[in-house]
């Protein structure tokens, strides 16, 4: 069968997403220089070593597909790459999932010590709302917005809420409802924050936010999924993380299944509504499904 990414559009996808991961990672060396002491070192070593720069590349598209300029969504999505890595530095520490490795190299605690992780993992956090605050590129009111959306996606009822039920799971209490609220609020609530964050930086209108919302929920739940399956392929290894993998629930066709109806529903909800070129929106979906993406 042919990739629908064969040829020049995909090329020019690729193209694309490769020159909005720069961009981020550029802004975010220069946010944070080298050579500045022991936490600078923690922090870079977070942030730099590599990444997809999959949310920010979100925020900066939707921010675009609303009619705005990148530029206008660029210290929201650095602020959003540096709250994703602090989460995984954390997520990290022996107190949570223990993980001795992070893409392959040593997780951050295990080369800079526990109290550096955790420290860095809080100066990253403050960092990235003292620069999202500080935006200058749009009305203050988006920037407030923006601030707003983040603090709910990331509290109780998100990220920090579906931590604390992922580390409290025991094996035999996970339900698929639970399951999925799991994910939705660990994971999918940063990826919806994202595009919204961007679609609001850019000026989109309120039916326009609503379809994002929806698509970065529904492409959020997918990538989780996808990581899970991942996960389950990398590892024979019985983790603590396990309890709350999806393919430990529902088998790896299941995974698959509902992988790729939440991937469909994804490309439908940008569909519903007139905005810009979503070609890259589309195309991301395509590359969860495959889990083929370049760090560089
Ligand atoms: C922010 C208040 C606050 C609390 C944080 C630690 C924590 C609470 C949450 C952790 C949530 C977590 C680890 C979710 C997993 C999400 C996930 C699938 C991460 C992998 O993302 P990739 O593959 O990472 O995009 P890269 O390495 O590409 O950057």
């Amino acid at each position: 069968t042919t990739s629908p990414h064969e040829g020049s559009a995909h090329i020019e996808f690729l193209r694309r997403l490769h020159e909005r991961q720069q961009l981020v990672t550029r802004a975010l060396d220069e946010h944070f220089p080298a050579g500045a002491g022991p936490l600078m070192d923690a922090i870079r070593g977070a942030l730099l070593a590599d990444g997809k720069r999959l949310r920010p590349i979100l925020c900066l598209e939707a921010c675009q597909w609303s009619g705005g300029s990148p530029q206008a969504a660029l210290p929201a999505a650095c602020a959003i790459e540096m709250i994703h890595k602090m989460t995984l530095v954390h997520d990290d520490l022996p107190a949570m999932d223990d993980a001795q490795t992070r893409n392959g190299r040593p997780a951050l605690h295990r080369v800079h010590g526990e109290a550096l992780a955790i420290l860095a993992g809080d100066a990253l956090l403050v960092h990235a709302f003292g620069l999202l605050a500080s935006t200058r590129e749009v009305p203050a009111e988006r920037v407030t917005g923006a601030i707003t959306r983040l603090c709910q996606a990331l509290g109780t009822a998100g990220l920090a809420g579906g931590q604390a039920l992922d580390v409290l799971s025991q094996a035999g209490d996970v339900t698929p409802e639970k399951l999925d609220h799991v994910h939705t609020w660990k994971t999918a609530s940063l990826f919806e924050a994202a595009i919204v964050i961007g679609a609001e930086m850019g000026g989109a209108n309120a039916s326009q936010v609503e379809a994002l919302a929806r698509y970065g929920m529904l492409l959020g739940r997918a990538f989780q999924i996808s990581d899970d399956l991942q996960d389950a392929q990398d590892t024979q290894a019985v983790t603590p993380h396990e309890v709350t993998n999806y393919v430990q629930l529902h088998g790896v066709e299941g995974a698959r299944r509902k992988l790729r109806e939440l991937l469909s529903q994804a490309v439908s909800a940008i569909r519903s509504v007139q905005g810009g070129d979503s070609q890259l929106l589309a195309g991301i979906t395509e590359l969860v499904w495959e889990h083929s993406w370049s760090t560089g």
